[in-house]
C-alpha cells in the first residue's frame, strides 16, 4: 500500500492527542512531522505535548517543529480560560506523561512545511487542527506551495451550524481569521472539516474504558487524558452526551474522504466587522466553475467511530 505523507499541525490539546493517535494507528499514513502552533496551549507546550504523546506511542522517530507563537496581526498570545477548562492547563487533561527526552527540531515549522511541499508535492497532505497561522506564513514566504501541495484537510470553521466561540465563529478560525482567509483564498485544494460534522462524532466513557482494558500504559494514559475532556463536555455541552472528536475526524477524512459528504465551494473568512472569523462562500467566486475547497456537510458517524476505535485501540494495545 502506498502510504500518504502527512504533516499534522497541532495545538496539542486533547483532541489533537487523539489526532496523533489516529495517525499513528493508521497503516495508510507516513507521519513525516508534527508542526506545532498556539491555541489550546502556548506553542512551546504544544511541542512538549506532541513529543511526549509520540513517546507514549513509541514514535520517537517523528520530528516535531515549533511554529508561529501568535496570530499574524498580533504580537502575543494568551491561552483562553475556556481552553484550560476543556483541555487542562497543560493541554492534556492534567495528565503527566513520561518525558520524551527530545527537543523540537532547530528548523522552524514554516520552513519544514515549505520544504516538505517541494519534496513531496501531490503526495503530501497537510492536516491543521488549530489556527491557520503556520500555513499562512508559509504561503507569504513562498506562494508557489499553493500549487504544489496535494491537499489540506483542516479542522475548523462552521458553515451550516453556529460557531462555538460566537454565533458565527469557530475557535480555530477565530484565533487568526486573517491567516485562515489567506489560506482559503490561496487556491490550495482544501477540505474544511468544521463543526457541521465534528459535533456529530461523539466519544463516551464506555469507549475510553476499552483503552484502559488493554492493560498498557498508553491505553491508560490516553483514557485519562480523554476522560478529562469528556468531563469538561458534561459542563459545556451536556446535551451531547459525550465529547466531539473534532481533530481526529480531520485525520480520518484525510485518509478516507468517503466518511463525509463534501460540498464543493470557494470559501473565504470574514476579516472585518461583527462577523470577523466567519467561514462563508466567497461571493466573488460564486459563478466560478472551479471550486478550490470543499466543506464537509454530512458524516457517516457510526462508520467513523468504528474506524476511530479500531485504529486507536489497536495502537494502544500494541504499545508499552
Ligand atoms: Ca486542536
Amino acid at each position: 500500500m502506498a502510504q500518504k505523507k502527512m504533516i499534522l499541525d497541532l495545538d496539542v490539546g486533547v483532541d489533537d492527542t487523539l489526532a496523533i493517535a489516529y495517525a499513528c494507528g493508521s497503516p495508510e499514513v507516513d507521519l513525516i512531522g508534527i508542526t506545532c502552533t498556539y491555541g489550546n496551549v502556548l506553542v512551546e507546550q504544544s511541542a512538549k505535548n506532541a513529543l511526549d504523546v509520540l513517546h507514549l506511542f513509541g514514535r520517537d522517530d517523528v520530528p516535531v517543529f515549533l511554529g508561529e507563537p501568535h496570530a499574524i496581526e498580533k504580537d502575543g498570545f494568551e491561552v483562553m480560560e475556556i481552553s484550560a477548562f476543556i483541555h487542562g492547563k497543560n493541554g492534556i487533561g492534567e495528565v503527566v506523561l513520561e518525558d520524551s527526552g527530545r527537543e523540537p527540531e532547530a528548523t522552524p515549522a514554516v520552513d519544514f512545511i515549505i520544504d516538505a511541499v517541494h519534496t513531496y508535492g501531490e503526495d503530501l497532505v497537510y492536516v491543521p487542527t488549530g489556527p491557520e497561522t503556520n500555513m499562512a506564513v508559509a504561503l507569504q514566504k513562498d506562494p508557489t506551495i499553493a500549487d504544489e501541495l496535494g491537499a489540506e484537510v483542516l479542522m475548523g470553521g462552521a458553515l451550516t451550524v453556529p460557531g462555538n466561540v460566537s454565533p458565527c465563529c469557530e475557535a480555530n478560525i477565530n484565533q487568526d481569521p486573517d491567516a485562515a482567509n489567506l489560506v482559503f483564498r490561496s487556491g490550495i485544494p482544501a477540505t474544511m472539516v468544521g463543526l457541521d460534522v465534528t459535533l456529530q462524532t461523539l466519544l463516551t466513557y464506555e469507549d475510553t474504558k476499552k483503552w484502559r482494558e488493554c492493560g498498557t500504559v498508553a491505553g491508560e494514559k490516553l483514557a485519562d487524558i480523554t476522560d478529562y475532556y469528556i468531563k469538561a463536555y458534561e459542563t459545556t455541552a451536556p446535551y451531547l452526551g459525550g465529547c466531539g472528536l473534532h481533530d481526529p475526524l480531520a485525520v480520518g477524512v484525510a485518509i478516507d474522504p468517503s466518511l463525509v459528504t463534501i460540498l464543493p465551494i470557494n470559501l473565504m473568512v470574514d476579516t472585518e466587522g461583527p462577523t470577523r472569523g466567519r467561514t462563508i462562500g466567497n461571493p466573488d467566486l460564486l459563478n466560478d466553475p472551479y471550486k478550490s475547497m470543499g466543506a464537509c456537510v454530512e458524516v457517516d458517524a457510526p462508520r467513523f467511530l468504528d474506524e476511530f476505535m479500531n485504529r486507536i485501540t489497536g495502537l494502544v494495545a500494541g504499545c508499552k
